[in-house]
């Protein structure tokens, strides 16, 4: 995917910027690029490759920065019609316009993000599928590709008590036809992938909760939700967003751990693979990078929502990615691991509540994607100049040794590694040298 050209509609929005470029990192253009080049090779790939940016719809067209606190601070001009056809046009030509100047090649969308629910099921998919058909010429005249589409089954009070693993089965075929008709919007624009994230398919206390059945239900209701978009002839992969809390106090997708002892235990391997978040890693107390391991290690990493919390507080403020340090430490496993499978990189973040101008937008995502370029080419860096791969292979020298390879290759007992150690007496220590790695990332920046 890639965009072809900047699209507006009857109105320009972003008066005033035209499409982003790279401009590199003497320019003083706020506008510009300072390291994300699309079409830099960098480890065998063009960037726009690596990266596969993508828009989210929800923070960046809705999100107008209410909070509990105080009502919303951004007017943004493309919500201001009272119809709700023409508001859901009006914001679909507003985020074409941004997606294609800012160049994403990508975006991804909640149902409802597109266009407002209606007062029954009906109205609801008559309304979405109106805006799939606008979608779609916008998408055809833009080259703009849809990264994942998801459902909302978490916003609307019927689903307070969950939507897959509810407790009443009513609430559960709600949330099935409604995954039904996001389903076929995303199948219908091309959508590479389609996602889960459980923001209430969880529990506040166990009590009145039969965790077990709950767990059951999600299993089936995910085996339907793929049975019925392979029927129709859907070839992406289906993602489930780990978060631990919030909205939920348990979350059934705790940490990618967790999610991917689900998928084993209900046979979803072969369809499902992890969509991981920043903000939601730090969350389950773990880092990103250990996440994005965890996640490689299983075979099983697809796709991420990029974002950052906050070092003082402890919960999801999606704030726009910029530590680049982080970054590299990231880079460095998808590097090493191959990569994302099926996924790319969604900017799940929103610009502060005082961010009131249209511009912001495009610094906040300009930020992001020079942040992670920048992490791109340093963690190529380290890899092909530094000594970091050796350095980490050295630790684990002991077995290339007869007996350490025995251990490895399972051709030894308990008793012959416990001979080993008789004759060879108390280990030295052999220090971990973590500052030296630490000092690498920093020598590469
Ligand atoms: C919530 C969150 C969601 C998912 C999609 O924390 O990350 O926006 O990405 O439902
Ligand atoms: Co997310």
């Amino acid at each position: 995917m890639s965009v072809k050209k900047v699209i507006l509609g009857d109105t320009e929005f972003f008066k005033g910027v035209s499409r982003v470029t790279y401009e590199g990192n003497e320019s003083d253009n706020p506008f510009a690029f300072k390291y994300y080049d699309p079409e830099r090779v960098v480890a065998g790939r063009k960037m726009v490759d690596h990266f596969k940016f993508a828009i989210a719809y929800w923070h960046t067209f809705c999100g107008t920065g209410g909070d509990p606190f105080g009502l919303a601070t951004k007017d943004f001009p493309w919500l201001s019609s009272g119809d709700p056809y023409q508001r859901a046009k009006d914001k679909m030509d507003a985020a074409f316009e941004f997606i294609t100047k800012i160049g994403a090649p990508y975006y991804c969308f909640h149902d409802f993000d597109l266009i407002d629910e209606g007062d029954s099921l009906q109205e609801s998919g008559k309304r979405l599928q109106f805006i799939t058909d606008y979608a779609q010429e916008k998408q055809d005249e833009s080259g703009v590709g849809l990264l994942w589409g998801t459902a909302n089954l978490f916003s609307n009070p019927r689903y307070m008590n969950g939507a897959a693993t509810n407790p009443d089965f009513n609430v559960v075929a709600y949330a099935g036809a409604q995954v039904k008709n996001a389903l076929d919007a995303t199948i219908r624009l091309g959508g590479e992938n389609y996602v889960f994230w459980g923001g209430r398919e969880g529990y506040m206390s166990l009590l009145n909760t039969d965790m077990k059945k709950e767990l059951d239900h999600m299993g089936r209701f995910l085996h339907m939700a793929k049975d019925y978009a392979r029927s129709q002839g859907f070839k992406g992969n289906f993602f489930i967003e780990p978060k631990p809390m919030e909205p939920s106090k348990h979350q059934y997708d705790f940490d990618a751990a967790t999610v991917i002892g689900f998928l084993r235990e209900y046979d979803l391997m072969d369809d499902f693979k992890l969509n991981l978040e920043f903000n939601h890693a730090t969350l389950a107390q773990h880092t990103m990078q250990h996440e994005v391991q965890v996640a490689a290690n299983a075979g099983l990493l697809g796709s991420m929502d990029a974002n950052r919390g906050d070092y003082q507080n402890g919960w999801d403020t999606d704030q726009f990615p910029n530590n680049v340090y982080e970054l590299v430490e990231v880079m460095l496993i998808l590097l090493e691991t191959g990569g994302l499978q099926g996924g790319g990189i969604n900017f799940d973040a929103k610009t502060r509540r005082n961010s009131t101008d249209l511009n912001d937008i495009f610094y906040a995502h300009i930020g992001g994607m020079d942040a992670f370029a920048r992490a791109l080419i340093v963690a190529d860096k380290i890899l092909e100049s530094s000594n970091y791969k050796s350095l980490r292979n050295e630790r684990y020298s002991s077995f290339g040794s007869v007996e350490g390879k025995a251990f490895e290759q399972g051709r030894s007992t308990l008793q012959d590694i416990a001979a080993f150690a008789a004759s060879h007496g108390d280990p030295e220590k052999i220090s971990g040298r973590q500052e030296l790695f630490e000092n690498i990332i920093n020598q590469y920046l």
